[in-house]
This record gives structure tokens, C-alpha cells and sequence, in this order.
């Protein structure tokens, strides 16, 4: 199925019955992979800063838990502006950046090939959530995974879980760098999400807007609000699209129909605690290794170690 059937049958799914939500990955097409890079520069978005700092500061530490000459593969690698901080010190063999942003992640890999001549980087179009054929491991070389920004919240627990399960397998004998951001302060976590400038909103518009492009939808974007809260029970950030009105949109020939105040839910961004994810990834066959993190506790990054021989290689 191509990208934009799946699009309209996930959008047709999510207004024709509740839970009424769809996947996260809609919103990065080129616009929103551009709008997310805005995101990543707001003041009121601390992940992206907090991580790159602790990167920076700590990449010589990270090189002697991963190993140099890696396999590398990136997950949802987008712009590839973080794996540019760790080069210098993990001096991998290759780089697999994997994005469903195909060309957004065509650029972004040809620009780190001609910053880095001696370095491979062979781009991989795909949804790493789903199984993504890579190219066969290079001889000798460990396979190590890095998954930064927390995209890992993205995923419910069980989700989660099963992600870092085949991680495990896909990475073993070498491991996963892992980015989680961590549980906060409930008022610093709204900021992050409802910056003063718009640029979350328009974020999380762009999925209607998308939709205007491709489905040929006529979504009429003031007539539906962002709206991002912490769900502290549930330990995420939920993004909606709310609709201000009663409205009936047609949606490839569906007539779909919205309720003053219906929500759309778009996103869960999950924050975890130390603790709590160094126990999932131990569930998922990981043995956890040094964990890095900011003065202010925000944000964490994790080494992984993938055992050679994983206890549950069903
Ligand atoms: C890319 C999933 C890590 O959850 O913070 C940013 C996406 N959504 N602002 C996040 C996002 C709204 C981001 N992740």
C-alpha cells in the first residue's frame, strides 16, 4: 500500500469511530519535517538543546560504552543533526539513517557524506516501528542502534516494548543509544508543547493541512484548535485536534462528521523515569548499561548492551 493510501484509510478509520486517533507519523511530510526542525530551535522546547549538550559533553564516555568502527543505524534519523555530535568520537564504519521522510532524508544524508568523506552513509526509507529491510550487517563490524530525541515516547508501553524487542535482535552483540526525556515538572512539560510562537500547533495542524495536499480534503484549519496536556496518570503529553464546531468534512468520499469539541488525538509523547526504562529495556532483553543526563535532570540518554545470545530469541 502506498504511503497515501494508508494515510486516507488511517484518517478514514480514525473519524469514522472513537478512539478517534491516528498515528504521529502522518505529521512528518515535508512540511511538518520542517516545522519539527522549528520545534527543535523554540526556547520552551528544552529535549532537543538538553540533549545535544548532553551528547556534546559526554560523547567520549558514549564512544567507550558503544565501541568504535560500529554499524550505525539511526531510527527516524530526520535532519541527522545529532549522529553529527558523536561522528568524531564513535568513528563508525557506516551510517543508516532511517526516516519515512524520504526526501527530507536523501538531503540531510548527502550533506553528512560530503561533511564526512570516508564515512558510508547509505540512506534507508522506511517506518522503523514496522519491520525495515536493512542492508546486510558489514563483516566484523557490531551493529549499534541510536535513537535519540525521546521518539521513543512516541509509543505506548506495549509498543515500546516490542520496539526495543526487536531492537534487541536486530542489534545483538552490539546495543542501542537510547534518548528518554524524562518525567518533569508538569508546567515545563505544557510549555514545551504550547510554545507562544504557534510553531507546535501549526505542527500538529500541518496533519489536516497534509490532507488538504494529498487526500484532497478541504479541512479548514481555523476551524480546529491544538490542544497538548499532561496526562500524569498515563506519565505523556497528549497533542488533539479539536474541532471548534459542528462540522461534516469529506474525507475520499466519506462523509465525516465532528461535534463541537470532538478531539482528533494525534500524538502521546510518554516520559519516563530512570528507572523505569532501564527496567523496560531489561524486559526487552537489554542489558543497561551507563546512563548520561543534564544537571537539571531533564532529559537522559542510555547504553544498551544487546547480548550476543538474548534469553527470550524466540
Ligand atoms: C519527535 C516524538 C520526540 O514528542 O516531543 C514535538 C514530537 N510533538 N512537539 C516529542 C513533538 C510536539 C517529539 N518527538
Amino acid at each position: 500500500m502506498s504511503g497515501r493510501e494508508s494515510f486516507l484509510l488511517d484518517l478514514q478509520r480514525a473519524l469514522a469511530a472513537p478512539p478517534h486517533a491516528i498515528s504521529p507519523k502522518y505529521f512528518y511530510d515535508a512540511e511538518g519535517s520542517r516545522l519539527f526542525d522549528r520545534i527543535c530551535d523554540l526556547p520552551e522546547y528544552y529535549p532537543t538543546r538538553t540533549e545535544r549538550g548532553i551528547l556534546t559533553r559526554h560523547s567520549r564516555e558514549m564512544a567507550e560504552a558503544v565501541g568504535r568502527g560500529a554499524d550505525l543505524v539511526e531510527f527516524g534519523a530526520g535532519s541527522c543533526a545529532k549522529v553529527r555530535l558523536l561522528l568524531e568520537d564513535l568513528r563508525p564504519r557506516r551510517f543508516l539513517p532511517i526516516d519515512i521522510s524520504g526526501d527530507h532524508l536523501q538531503a540531510a544524508a548527502a550533506e553528512l557524506e560530503r561533511d564526512h568523506p570516508g564515512l558510508q552513509v547509505l540512506p534507508v526509507v522506511g517506518d522503523y516501528s514496522a519491520e525495515v529491510e536493512l542492508p546486510p550487517p558489514l563483516p566484523g563490524a557490531r551493529r549499534v542502534g541510536f535513537f535519540p530525541g525521546s521518539t521513543i515516547g512516541n509509543f505506548g508501553p506495549a509498543e515500546a516494548l516490542q520496539f526495543l524487542r526487536r531492537a534487541a535482535r536486530l542489534l545483538r552483540g552490539g546495543g542501542l543509544l537510547l534518548g528518554a526525556d524524562l518525567i518533569k515538572d508538569p508546567d515545563v512539560l505544557h510549555a514545551a508543547y504550547n510554545d507562544a510562537q504557534g510553531v507546535t500547533a501549526a505542527f500538529n495542524l500541518n496533519l489536516l493541512a497534509r490532507a488538504n495536499r494529498e487526500l484532497g480534503t478541504r479541512f479548514e484549519l481555523d476551524r480546529f484548535w491544538h490542544s497538548a496536556f499532561y496526562n500524569a496518570a498515563q506519565q505523556r503529553i497528549e497533542m488533539h485536534l479539536v474541532s471548534r464546531e459542528r462540522q461534516t468534512v469529506q474525507v475520499g468520499g466519506v462523509a465525516c462528521e465532528w461535534l463541537e469539541g470532538q478531539a482528533l488525538h494525534t500524538e502521546n509523547s510518554y516520559k519516563f523515569s530512570i528507572e523505569g526504562l532501564r527496567s523496560l529495556a531489561s524486559q526487552a532483553g537489554f542489558r543497561p548499561g551507563p546512563v548520561w543526563t543534564d544537571p537539571q535532570h531533564l532529559f537522559s540518554v542510555h547504553w544498551l548492551e544487546a547480548p550476543e545470545h538474548l534469553e527470550d530469541d524466540a
